[in-house]
């Protein structure tokens, strides 16, 4: 890179109302990476004719290979006076988490459509990103080619075509606009109502919902050519519609004002030549200015004449070429050069980092479910910070590091080698003349001194000599560079800063920090408070790095040094007051696992560093050691499993491994018992063959003196030590609340944890919206689960599980125990205030269940939307006798108090009857049989063992299933090739949803759902069969219930004659948990022998 261009950049930092940090975002293949080439082209970095063909930005070989981004890099741009800092980030979808790292660090982002294929679902998925993250669109509509040399679109076609895809692209912005202006308006109402409901004034309320969205003004959000924040254009060629230039023709050749052309050149108006004016009419002034098909490129005579008007210059190679394309694009990228409109549509649109809205920065800043102005003063005092983006020295300094990325040591600036300038070399030539002069009269001298000093000066050389190599041997190492942004201030290299982790809290820290002290004085330990320096600083340039000194707010860049203090993502501040900031939000979730080995068992700590640098370097991958002792690596998807493993390889463990098949996740979960068997016949009218098979009998027919299963299926477990006895029954949740409980899991965390800090005594303020979406879960949840035996229960919720926050319920049915529900965070404050009403022990019981649902009876796997009712729960705790009473008294004094407990009560005593459940033994009885000898520790362990016992037991007692993971893809295909994927989706276990014909061209899109367990290799084979003509993507959806029963075994003698004795014809659900059992070293109950037949030679008896 040239020093000048340097020097400006530098200077350019320091100016943000001149700098746009934007990110390029799409759907895969759309041509980000191509477009970017044409920006980087404009900068002299790589040159003409090479942009669109190099895609710079993707250095890695293996995008290079593929085709495909796999990682988002930034350069920095110039482009007249404004400094560009732009990011292009991957599209396939196994790569959305590096999207979400770029649109962290942008105010802006360019929206990149391809005009033939549309709006596709990733480019809805980057539309939302880029909405959530409250950042600004610009569309480019690329490809244009296609439209005239594939789909041989004439001018008005091409016009109708690129007017649908601009109403897709503006229904889905419309969608996310409604929802916002709806949710604000509702909590404004809501506010509202609050306020009046305090000065006490009744009376209904009428709610005009509409009237939100009209009062709003929204027209700036939509992408029209008339707005100015839409190009059309073809990277690969370097053009653009050139709706600027072609305004300066015709308001030339009209004399009409190149304003008013430029506004209607899109729409329903069309010039009247004649007239010279601007009519409204069906036709458009569009078409003038669509490419016209390449046919007039085959006339030469009118081809140089079009040359020397525009004053272009051809190249001989090019005006003698066979093929018109080439023509076309070489006058084409020098007459509307594409980086020209795209750059200054980015200058005009896109906003600075100076104007970035309030509400972003509250959003930033307000993590969790805290309200912005319950933070400290001096945190929202931080705020005008952001605002200011200030870059005085006095300003506190708040950078955010999205993500780490390792790159080759030898690759930074400090290491490599420069161009000498033109002083450097007269120097160095003057000591190579000065050394020549020395070692001349250090010759003659030598004759004349012994061989020893001579020895010595050799050694001194060689000594000298090693020192670089040692370098080298360094140089073959990774270092991690921080990719980040500065919000406020000047970062200076060695400054020392705070790193904040994402559970940091500012209000505790500045109860235990002095005022006004610094990252780099000595401080008590702050939880999740450490502190780093800045070593050194980099501009990132795409491929390369430029060491840099400091680095003014407003700007994108690489920190060095950071590897020990930050993991992934990190917020660093100089102020203690600042909070993190809201963690990234991933659209992926990780799903493919594969276990990894070394090839040499001894190579294994190499393994491992490895994998921690990985994990480090990759925002998505997640590295797991797991019980067994797997290493195991978690990714996206089998694209991103697959770069995983050759950064391994290559680079971060640099060893040979190997990795196992991907390891698919299953769920279990339990299903109302079928009605009918397994040939169609009613459950119940069959004669029941005698049981051959004994396999589920067992667990009912093997009862120890502790366990007891009813008939009903209700397991009743007594501690080893006799003092507690707990019942527990395992019911099905209907479907729509375990896929509800699902979807809401981050909500349902952050409920726990408020309730956790209710418990300690603790109050935060929560902020209205997330007490609105509790609200809300409770409401659905109560209206999803209705009848007889649902009758009460949201209200008695004892706890979510696995981890606190899966689609587990733990319901208390337990006479006479009143706990404080899950949902005490709803209740209004004075309420709140009296000491909850928890039984001791209480904590075991939820223990216990959160075991029970983290791996369940059929393969260790969670469990999924399983309910377990607790029904009977006697304990007695003999070292202290009397706080039982207590407790009782407490519950007394509960009831006495005369809110809804009482009622609850009573419906759990009925719904226990109607379904015919017998009290145990009484706790009266209990007590006076008490031991004296446990003390508290073994209690409450017995009693978690005790109660994970039930609740696997009672999990045995019900139908059992097993659940797939599943994928929807959609795959867009034409119409030859349209069997053949339907053959590989059927061959996979596929199910088609919908199919239909993309409008305006022959390609079919179809949505189909597909087992992960299946999926592996699916996409290869579908590139295959259809030569490269459909690549689907997948994206998890949805969990499934496998409805065969992998411990069934005919019972009656129409299925035992159906199926036959062994019915060993396939059961894809035994299949699978019996691959996941012997996995995990599991037993697998299976016949070894199969045919128990003397041997005997085939070969005689032919
Ligand atoms: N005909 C035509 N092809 C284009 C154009 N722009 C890009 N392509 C082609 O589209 C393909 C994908 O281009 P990329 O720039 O790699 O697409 P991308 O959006 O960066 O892809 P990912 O980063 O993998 O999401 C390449 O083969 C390009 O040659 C264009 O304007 N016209
Ligand atoms: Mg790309």
């Amino acid at each position: 890179m040239g020093h000048t261009s340097l020097e400006k950049i530098i200077a350019l930092q320091r100016n943000p109302a001149n700098i746009r940090n934007l990110c390029i975002l799409a759907h895969v293949d759309h041509g980000k990476t191509t477009l970017a080439d044409c920006l980087v082209a404009s900068n002299g970095i790589i040159s003409n004719r090479l942009a669109g063909k190099l895609r710079y930005l993707d250095s890695r070989e293996d995008e290079q290979i593929r085709g495909i981004t796999m990682k988002s890099s930034a350069i920095s741009l110039l482009y007249k006076e404004y400094l560009l800092n732009l990011i292009d980030s991957p599209g396939h979808v196994d790569f959305s988490s590096e999207v979400s790292t770029a649109v962290r660090l942008c105010d802006g982002a360019i929206v990149v459509i391809d005009a033939v294929e549309g709006v596709c679902p990733q480019t809805q998925v980057v539309l939302r990103q880029a909405w959530l993250e409250n950042i600004r669109p610009v569309l480019v509509v690329n490809k244009m080619d296609r439209l005239i040399t594939e789909l041989k679109l004439t001018s008005q076609e091409a016009y109708i075509h690129l007017q649908k895809i601009l109403e897709q692209v503006n229904a889905v912005t419309g969608t996310l606009f409604t929802s916002k202006v709806l949710e604000e308006r509702a909590e404004k109402e809501k506010e509202e109502k609050e306020e009046k409901e305090s000065e006490a004034s009744g009376g209904d309320q009428v709610y005009d919902w509409s009237a939100g969205l009209e009062e709003t003004d929204d027209s700036h959000l939509y992408f029209s050519p008339d707005q100015g924040n839409v190009v059309f254009a073809s990277a690969i060629d370097g053009w653009d519609s050139g709706m600027a230039q072609f305004a300066h023709i015709y308001s030339q050749r009209m004399g009409i004002r190149a304003e008013v052309l430029l506004k209607t050149l899109w729409g329903d108006f069309y010039l009247n030549a004649k007239a010279k004016k601007i009519m409204k009419g069906a036709q458009n002034t569009f078409v003038l200015i669509i490419p016209p098909q390449n046919s007039w490129a085959e006339d030469k005579e009118k081809v140089e004449k079009m040359v020397t008007s525009l004053g272009v210059k051809l190249m001989a190679r090019d005006s003698r070429h066979s093929d018109p394309k080439v023509l076309l694009s070489a006058i084409c990228s020098q007459w509307l050069p594409v980086s020209q409109a795209v750059l200054s549509m980015v200058c005009e649109k896109l906003p600075s980092p100076l104007d970035m809205a309030a509400e972003r920065v509250e959003k930033l800043m307000s993590v969790g479910a805290r309200r912005f102005d319950s933070l400290p003063k001096e945190t929202q005092e931080l705020k005008q910070a952001f605002l200011q983006c200030s870059s005085e020295e006095n300003a506190p300094v708040i950078v955010f590091v999205s993500k780490m990325f390792a790159v080759d040591t030898k690759a930074l600036p400090q290491n490599k080698q420069r161009p000498l300038t033109q002083e450097e070399i007269a120097q160095r030539r003057e000591l190579a003349r000065q050394r020549h002069a020395d070692r001349l009269a250090a010759n003659q001298q030598a004759e004349n001194q012994d061989a020893l000093s001579l020895c010595l000066s050799a050694q001194m050389e060689s000594l000298a000599v090693k020192e670089p190599k040692l370098e080298e041997d360094e140089g073959t190492k990774e270092t991690f560079v921080a990719f980040a942004r500065v919000y406020s201030g000047v970062v200076k290299r060695g400054q020392r800063m705070f790193v904040l982790g994402p559970k940091f809290d500012p209000t505790q820290a500045l109860s235990m920090l002095s005022e006004g002290c610094s990252a780099s004085d000595a401080l008590p330990a702050v939880p999740h408070l450490s502190c780093c320096s800045m070593e050194s600083l980099y501009l990132l340039m795409g491929r390369e790095l430029e060491g840099l000194e400091e680095v003014p707010s407003g700007n994108i860049l690489g920190i060095g040094g950071l590897e020990e203090c930050v993991l992934k993502s990190a917020t660093l501040s100089t102020s203690p007051a600042c909070p993190p900031f809201t963690p990234l939000n991933f659209e992926a979730a990780a799903i493919v696992r594969v276990a990894i080995e070394p090839k040499h068992p001894s190579e294994m700590p190499k393994l491992v560093h490895g994998m921690r640098l990985l994990n480090q370097a990759d925002p998505c991958a997640e590295v797991l050691i797991q019980e067994t002792g797997e290493h195991v690596l978690v990714t996206a998807g089998e694209v991103h499993l697959q770069r995983c493993l050759d950064d391994l390889r290559d680079r971060f463990a640099k060893i040979e491994i190997s990795a196992s098949k991907p390891i698919i996740p299953f769920r279990e979960t339990v299903v109302r018992p079928p009605k009918v068997d397994m040939v169609n016949e009613e459950v119940g009218k069959q004669q029941k063959v005698a049981i051959i098979h004994q396999v589920k009998e067992v667990s009912q027919g093997r009862l120890s003196d502790t366990l007891h299963v009813d008939s009903s299926g209700l397991v009743t477990l007594t501690t080893p030590n006799r003092l507690a006895t707990v019942a527990v029954r395992a019911i099905p949740l209907p479907q729509d609340v375990t896929r509800l409980l699902e979807d809401s899991s981050e909500l349902i965390r952050t409920l726990e944890q408020l309730n956790m800090s209710l418990r300690e005594g603790r109050r935060i303020d929560v902020s209205p919206r997330t007490l609105e979406a509790i609200t809300e879960l409770k409401s659905q949840l109560e209206s999803l689960l209705q009848g007889r035996k649902w009758r009460n229960t949201v209200e008695r919720i004892w706890a979510f599980g696995p981890r606190r926050y899966g689609p587990n319920i733990l319901l208390n049915s337990v006479e006479g125990y009143h706990r404080p529900s899950v949902w005490q965070c709803l209740v209004k404050g004075e309420r709140s205030g009296e000491a909850p009403v928890v039984r001791d022990f209480d904590n075991s019981i939820v223990s216990g269940f959160q075991l029970a649902t983290l791996s369940g009876p059929m393969c260790e796997e969670p469990l999924m939307g399983v309910c377990f009712s607790v029904e009977q729960w006697d304990i007695q705790s003999s070292s202290e006798p009397q706080h039982q009473d207590s407790v009782e008294e407490d519950s007394a004094s509960h009831e006495a108090s005369g809110d809804g407990t009482s009622t609850a009560e009573g419906t759990s005593e009925t719904s226990a009857q109607a379904e015919g459940i017998t009290a145990g033994p009484s706790q009266a009885k209990r007590r006076t049989e008490a031991g004296s000898v446990d003390c508290y520790g073994p209690v409450s362990g017995q009693l978690i063992a005790a109660m994970k016992d039930a609740c696997r037991h009672a999990f045995q007692a019900q139908p059992q299933r097993l659940m797939a993971a599943m994928y929807t893809c959609e795959i867009m295909a034409t119409a030859e090739v349209l069997g053949r994927v339907y053959g590989v989706l059927g061959k996979r276990e596929g199910r088609v949803l919908h199919e239909e014909m993309k409008e305006g061209t022959d390609m079919f899109i179809i949505k189909a759902i597909l087992p992960v367990a299946e999926s592996f290799g699916f996409a290869d084979e579908i590139r295959k069969r259809t030569s490269g003509l459909a690549s689907p993507q997948l994206v998890f959806s949805h969990w499934e219930v496998i409805s065969s029963d992998p411990y069934w075994v005919p019972t009656t003698e129409e299925e035992y004659l159906h199926f036959g004795e062994k019915a060993d014809s396939a059961n894809q659900a035994l299949k699978y948990m019996n691959a996941v059992r012997r996995r995990k070293g599991l037993y697998v109950e299976e016949k070894i022998v199969e045919h128990a037949e003397k041997q005997r030679t085939l070969s005689k008896n032919k």
